[in-house]
């Protein structure tokens, strides 16, 4: 659909009046709401007929003005709003008096409209081809004030007014018919629409010779339709509205469809004789939405990478690892690697790299780019680490694969730029079932009223105190590193790879020759909010952490 609301209201209604001055024989057709005013146009015809048979028909009610007017103004500016050509509404009576037609005159204006036809009738007004002669004309000079009082309110020069004589219809003849066209141009009509019931074209043909085309003329066929239009032509008619046309063909189309899926109970029959899902889409403008989100919505794509490393099998589990590596042990029905990418994917880490030991064959998780450590059974964590060495990335996120924490704790290791970032859990507690845990010694205790400073690691260790000195909390198994730290964890890796008991070896170790190679290793304090899954103990925590913070 037409998605620039830009076009303007006076382009629209310069389009409008150059049609009804137009030399040559135009066309309007009807429409009723949004999608048949932009199959009007892409049919290729210069101007809608917002038909108030046909708005009052598409909201089920009669055409007696049982839909307010702002209901009409409504559905109008929606069809105005996906087209580019204009569009003249017909608006019975204008809805009320001389005030009433100012007032409507404005709001149409205002959502885009290019001209209003009113009808010399009483509001509330019966269409025409209903028991038209019995209806009543307004009188001459109240009319004409309407017409006049709606173009003092214009803002829009261009603006058309068009006034529809009904005087043929009312059965008062051709004179009168005449002198309240005449009337109507003089008070300030951009055209005249002349209507008749009749099968036959004679009256209007004898109106048209007579008007000698003193201002526009316009016609709706409805009735005498099998007129050769060349004869509209001849007597200098400017304009041809199709009145009806779509809402009586969608009507059918409707029922007929309606009907079979209706006696079928199926839809086989009818599949192949509507439109496809996919036009309804294309009428939408749905591919200018996907355009606009690439150029509006783009979700920020990280360059960052994860490194997950999940490569034990896990030896308190039971038997529930026998036939798996702990990262596939479902947590809450879903495997803990799978609620580790997840969590990578989040946050926009499209590249995960896993590095797998034992029982490969078991990691079932989509999105991830497998490296293997063949000796995982005899090695430790630098070995997998160098496994995957010539993936590293400038900017990565080196993870356990057992872990299972809320998402800030990501995202905040996300926001630091430092070389290198660990996080370190100030509130930890140790428990039995931990193995070795990295308690962390850092330049700062965690103390928020340092909040800005930054706190740097010191080292890992096994233990909880040295000399007295307790640990500042423990390092969760989370570092990020970016181009700088990149290579520090190559070249560390490099350097401990000569060490005789390198396969003996896990991350601390890294970080703490990183350390003391004197680099700076940042540290983001955290207080709890994760779980690293070593035992069946721990595999319950991880239930009830994850039911609670699913
Ligand atoms: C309409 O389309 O609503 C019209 C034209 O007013 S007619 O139905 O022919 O009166
Ligand atoms: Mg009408």
């Amino acid at each position: 659909m037409a998605t620039k609301p830009n076009i303007s209201q006076q382009s629209k209604a310069i389009k409008l009046r150059a049609l009804l001055r137009s030399p040559d024989l135009e066309f309007m057709l009807e429409a009723h709401n949004g999608i048949s005013a932009r199959i009007v146009e892409e049919a290729g015809f210069k101007g809608i007929w917002a038909s108030g048979l046909a708005l009052a028909a598409q909201f089920g009610v009669r055409d007696n003005n049982e839909a307010s007017w702002t209901q009409v103004v409504d559905m109008v500016e929606f069809m105005s709003d996906v087209t580019a050509i204009p569009i003249l509404l017909d608006g019975d009576t204008g809805y009320g008096n001389f005030n009433n037609m100012r007032r409507l005159v404005r709001k149409l204006e205002q959502r885009g409209i290019a001209g209003v036809c009113i009808e010399d009738k009483l509001f509330p007004k019966t269409n025409s081809f209903i028991q038209g002669e019995r209806q009543p004309l307004a009188e001459i000079n109240e009319f004409c004030g309407k017409i006049a009082a709606g173009k003092d309110s214009q803002n829009d020069d261009d603006f058309c007014i068009v006034a529809r004589v009904e005087a043929l219809i009312a059965g008062w003849g051709i004179s009168e018919a005449m002198s309240r066209a005449e009337a109507y141009r003089k008070a300030g009509a951009s055209a005249i629409l002349i209507h008749s019931a009749q099968s036959s074209p004679d009256q209007i043909l004898e109106f048209a010779r007579e008007w000698a085309n003193r201002a526009p003329l316009v016609i709706v066929p409805t009735k005498y339709y099998s007129t050769p239009t060349d004869v509209f032509r001849k007597v200098q008619i400017s304009t041809v509205i199709w009145a009806n046309h779509l809402i009586r063909s969608a009507v059918e189309a409707m029922q007929e469809t309606a009907h079979c899926i209706f006696e079928e109970q199926t839809l086989v029959e009818v599949e192949d004789q509507i439109v496809s899902v996919n036009e309804i889409f294309r009428l939408q403008g749905a591919a200018e939405l996907v355009e606009a989100e690439r150029r509006y919505f783009a979700s920020p794509k990280r360059s960052t990478g994860a490194l997950i490393l999940a490569a034990s099998q896990g030896d308190q589990f039971a038997d529930l690892t026998d036939e798996r590596p702990k990262v596939m042990l479902p947590v809450n029905g879903k495997p803990l690697l799978r609620r580790l990418v997840d969590r990578c994917k989040k946050q926009n880490i499209d590249k995960v790299i896993v590095v797998a030991g034992y029982r490969p064959d078991k990691i079932d998780v989509n999105g991830i780019e497998l490296v293997t450590n063949e000796r995982y059974e005899t090695t430790g964590e630098l070995t997998s680490l160098a496994c995957a060495i010539d993936r590293f990335s400038d900017d990565m996120v080196i993870m356990y694969g057992d872990l299972i924490f809320r998402s800030y704790v990501l995202r905040g290791l996300l926001e630091s730029d430092r070389g290198l970032t660990v996080v370190v859990d100030s509130q930890y507690e140790s428990t039995e079932t931990t193995k070795s845990p990295d308690f962390a010694y850092c330049s700062a205790p965690d103390d928020r009223s340092l909040w800005g400073q930054d706190v740097l690691l010191k080292q890992l260790r096994q233990s909880p105190s040295v000399d007295n000195v307790a640990a500042n909390g423990r390092w969760i198994g989370m570092a990020r590193s970016n181009t700088d730290g990149r290579k520090w964890l190559t070249d560390g890796l490099q350097h401990l790879s000569k060490l005789e008991n390198f396969d003996q070896l896990n991350m601390g170790d890294l970080l703490n020759h990183i350390v003391e190679q004197g680099k700076s290793v940042r540290v983001i304090y955290i207080h709890g909010h994760w779980i690293d899954v070593n035992s069946l103990t721990d595999l319950e925590r991880a239930n009830a952490f994850t039911t609670r913070h699913r």
